[in-house]
């Protein structure tokens, strides 16, 4: 089980549609998420710079951000590209954090 973070950006202004919308994630984007892996995942906002903090941990070699070639990630990146700062492929830009410390 490994632990990985990334970041991503929001466009101003945007936290309740972002925050709205993952509320109600798609049950087949949660069940391809944790089929693919991904557990205990979280994504964290800061106001100031509207940066989100994306935490997760995987149990394979990838993570979400890593599953681009299927639809229902496509689908959920399109519906999410309105309001996210992304590639031109609508897959959010993601910059990868490294861990500094880490406590059981
Ligand atoms: C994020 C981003 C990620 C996705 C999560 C569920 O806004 O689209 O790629 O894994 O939502």
């Amino acid at each position: 089980m490994k632990r990985l973070a990334f970041k991503m950006k929001l466009n101003p202004g945007q936290i309740k549609a972002y925050t709205e919308r993952h509320n109600q994630l798609w049950p087949e984007l949660k069940k391809l998420l944790k089929d693919a892996g991904v557990s205990e995942y979280s994504i964290f906002f800061d106001q100031e710079t509207n940066t989100l903090f994306a935490f997760q941990k995987v149990s394979g070699d990838g993570g979400s951000q890593d599953l681009s070639d299927h639809p229902i990630v496509q689908k959920w990146w399109a519906f999410m590209a309105d309001i996210m700062e992304t590639h031109p492929d609508n897959s959010p830009v993601s910059k990868p954090l490294s861990e500094v410390f880490f406590m059981e």
